[in-house]
């Protein structure tokens, strides 16, 4: 009975939900069922199950992934994009690529995306890519004639990255145009530069029509675009009459027949090439069982938004194969055709035609399907490619900074010019006569020898004759920085930056630190804050410091987070087990370490550990820092380093700042051992940084130049030539600013010092300031008091 009742109950429910399906015909039914995101689409009855729209394009956020290293002898590239969802994953293409060093992404806001959507997912992209730095600027919106355009629904989609997201980007939009970054990008490369267009070429016919003479620096432009002995796609995929167009072509014709006629070398990959790499079920299939990369999970779920177009077959990897025909012929068939532009209005407006009077390009025609998916899923996983042995990797992009560039306050318009002087460019390059650096806007404009160099008219030109030019000098390990006095002096002594490296915790510590980086008289101070460490741990322990303490692999990892959110400039671990002063002091775990070191670098942010004995050492190492602070001395043992562990920081590119200086102070001929030890890595090819120490022991330090220092690492062997490098290259790359500061290279900040004399016959000479400029501003000599 009870039954017969259940049974009516749920045919008359059943009844009724399907009258209530049969009530709302017109309308898409979205039935969202159970607690897992699965929603009923369409209209009945042609149900669909599908993922629920906002739980499909909301997948949990990607972090920042950590750039793939770069050869140093990596091919600069810029790429022109115009940001449509293949675009994406053409540029993670070539930013995963070891051999590819993109100089800059300019977006042509007359292509899919519009100019600041289009910016801001680039943005994104290079910093899922870890190379937040790579600059972005934008040109015009529309093309150069006529007013062809894309679709505004397609324009809709791109712009707001399908409904996806990208990991934040602390670096603005570069404030140069993309007219005025790719001439700058191009005129300044030292090597020729490759260029690859993915959108319509608008930006790229403006500037080879503003200055032609660029093309001489350009080494190839691969452009993405036409159909030479195919059909077009503008008329397949639009209501527009036009069977013979290609759309970045169809979008821009003129642009694109100033840019076949200006001279430069162009390899074409149209939809001749195209046609052969269709977006298959099975390519997105298989990167859904290999995505081991951020690179790789973004384009994954860039392919599940466009399933349906994958599906109904008219989605290729337009784009992707540029970037890969790009690098690699070897997967394309190739021709060399003489081609034209159509640039008439009409149904074959944007045709790339055969024309025995056109220009000579060289035009993929064919390609080898499975090799170009096969490269396509190896490189965006960060395999494949040449291969990265660790000797050849460039030091400076091992690891890539998220902090955005060092913004300068405005220094006005004068250029400055230092003639007649020897330059020491911090890089370790032997040293250039007669040289000439000129200085514009807080930054390097130009350095070369005298003959190289144009000085700008107008320039003040400053005869440094018998003097030797210098990249201002860093201290990469001081106390009391926080103080304006002690600043000033270092920068007046040629030291214009100086790292802290731990400090009482405060509230304002790094307010200070930002009032104090306005004033150019001040060095730049690069700042911990507190040393991290455990509870009763060092620097509580032996003479009641304080550091900022942490109780567990979770709580480091949130503590470290907060510190950077704060403001720290890099992190500060303490490994101290006391052996130094015969005392047990509590320690990280290793686990906890290791959370700090993840945390830090997940961030781009770098940690130097505090180590005074071999067995913090090796836990230092473990936990996979990135410098140590303080030659091990081990008054315990009285035993010198050992070569197992020297190798090993010498493999893993872990720089060691001695402060040879704070042994000298501490007294009882530690300072010996110290420079026995630094003699050993050395000798071993191991990376020294300067630091001092300075006032992190009771004692009185040099403060301006560290001529102490400098002493005793020549004490230790260090060639005077080797010690610049400490001071200048090394220690700017332990502060995580050697894309900005530490070589007297174009583009990079003007901080300069002057010395009468030859610090390579004697480095005493350091101490003979004739003129420091500091972000382009000169605060000693010149008449400056
Ligand atoms: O014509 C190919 C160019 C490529 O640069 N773009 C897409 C690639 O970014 C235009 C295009 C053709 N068909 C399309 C396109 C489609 N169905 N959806 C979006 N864009
Ligand atoms: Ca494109």
């Amino acid at each position: 009975m009870r039954r017969k009742l259940l049974v009516i109950v749920g045919i008359l429910f059943g009844l009724l939900v399907f009258l209530f399906i049969l009530a709302v015909p017109a309308a898409p039914l979205w039935v969202r069922l159970g607690v897992k995101p699965i929603c009923i689409q369409g209209n009945w009855p042609h149900l669909k199950v599908v993922a629920c729209p906002g739980f499909a394009s909301a997948p949990s956020t990607l972090e920042a992934g950590v750039a793939r290293p770069i050869l140093a002898d990596a091919q600069p590239f810029i790429i022109d994009t115009d940001m449509a969802a293949d675009d994406w994953m053409a540029i993670l293409y070539l930013l995963q690529r070891p051999d590819v060093d993109v100089r800059a992404i300019t977006v042509t806001g007359a292509g899919e995306a519009h100019c600041q959507p289009g910016v801001q997912n680039a943005l994104g992209l290079t910093a899922l890519a870890g190379r937040p730095q790579i600059p972005v600027a934008c040109g015009r919106e529309t093309p150069l004639k006529g007013d062809h355009a894309f679709p505004m629904d397609w324009r809709k989609n791109v712009d707001a990255l399908l409904g996806l997201s990208l990991p934040k980007n602390l670096n603005a939009p570069s404030n140069q145009s993309a007219v005025e970054l790719l001439t700058r990008v191009i005129r300044e490369s030292p090597r020729k530069v490759h260029l690859v267009t993915l959108g319509p070429l608008t930006n790229v016919a403006e500037i080879v029509t503003l200055d032609p003479s660029l093309v001489s620096n350009l080494q190839e432009i691969t452009i993405m675009g036409g159909a030479v002995n195919v059909a077009g796609n503008v008329g397949l995929s639009s209501k527009i009459a036009n069977d013979v167009a290609e759309w970045n072509i169809y979008v821009d014709p003129h642009a694109a027949a100033t840019v076949l006629g200006s001279g430069a070398p162009i390899k074409l990959v149209p939809l001749d090439a195209t046609q052969y790499v269709p977006m298959t079920t099975d390519l997105y299939a298989k990167l859904g069982r290999d995505r081991a990369t951020p690179a790789a999970e973004f384009t994954y779920r860039v392919l599940t938004q466009k399933e349906d177009d994958i599906r109904a077959g008219g989605y290729y990897l337009w784009d992707p194969l540029a970037a890969v025909l790009a690098l690699d012929e070897s997967p394309g068939t190739f021709k060399e055709f003489t081609l034209t532009v159509n640039e008439a209005e009409g149904p074959q407006s944007g045709r790339t035609q055969l024309d025995p009077g056109g220009s000579r390009v060289r035009v993929a025609v064919g390609v080898d399907t499975d090799q170009v998916k096969t490269l396509f899923l190896d490189t965006l996983n960060g395999r494949g490619g040449p291969s990265t042995p660790l000797a050849s990797i460039r030091p400076t992009d091992t690891q890539v900074p998220t902090r955005p560039a060092i913004q300068l306050a405005p220094v006005g318009d004068q250029v400055v010019a230092l003639v007649n002087g020897t330059l020491i460019d911090g890089t370790g390059a032997p040293p250039l006569r007669d040289a000439a650096i000129v200085i514009h806007q807080g930054r390097i404009a130009a350095v070369g020898t005298r003959e190289q160099v144009k000085l700008p008219d107008g320039a003040q030109v400053i005869d440094v004759q018998g003097a030797t030019i210098l990249p201002g000098f860093i201290n990469a390990h001081i106390h009391q920085g926080y103080s304006e006095q002690n600043l000033k002096a270092w920068a007046q002594g040629g030291v214009t930056t100086v790292r802290d490296l731990g400090t009482s915790p405060s509230d304002t510590l790094f307010a200070r630190r930002d009032a104090l980086l306005k004033d150019p008289l001040n060095a730049r101070l690069v700042a911990a804050g507190p040393m991290v460490t455990v509870p009763e741990g060092y620097p509580m322990v032996p003479w009641g410091g304080s550091g900022l303490t942490v109780t567990s692999p979770q709580d480091a990892t949130s503590k470290v987070n907060q510190l950077l959110d704060s403001g720290a400039d890099v992190i500060k671990i303490a490994m101290e087990s006391g052996g130094s002063f015969r005392k047990n002091i509590p320690v990280l775990s290793a686990q906890e370490a290791q959370a700090i070191v993840q945390a830090a670098h997940r961030r781009g942010e770098w940690v130097s550990a505090h180590v005074l004995q071999t067995q913090d050492l090796e836990r230092a190492l473990d936990a996979g820092v990135d410098d140590i602070a303080h030659m091990v001395e081990d008054p315990l043992t009285n035993t010198a380093l050992g070569t197992t562990l020297v190798q090993r920081m010498v493999k893993a590119d872990v720089y060691w700042v001695p402060t040879l200086e704070l042994w000298k102070r501490v007294g009882q001929q530690t300072d010996k051992r110290a420079v026995v030890n630094l003699s050993h890595f050395v000798q071993a090819g191991g990376k020294v940084a300067l630091g001092t120490d300075y006032a992190g022991y009771n004692a009185v330090f040099d403060l301006g130049m560290p001529v102490t220092e400098i002493e005793l690492m020549q004490e230790a062997g260090m060639t005077p030539m080797q010690i610049i490098v400490a001071a200048t290259r090394n220690a700017a790359h332990v502060c995580n600013l050697d894309r900005e500061l530490g070589t007297l290279e174009a583009s990079k900040i003007a901080d300069v010092l002057v010395v009468n004399g030859d610090p390579l016959q004697d480095l005493h000479a350091l101490t003979q300031v004739r003129l420091v400029i500091h972000n382009g501003t000169i605060i000693r000599g010149q008449g400056v008091p």
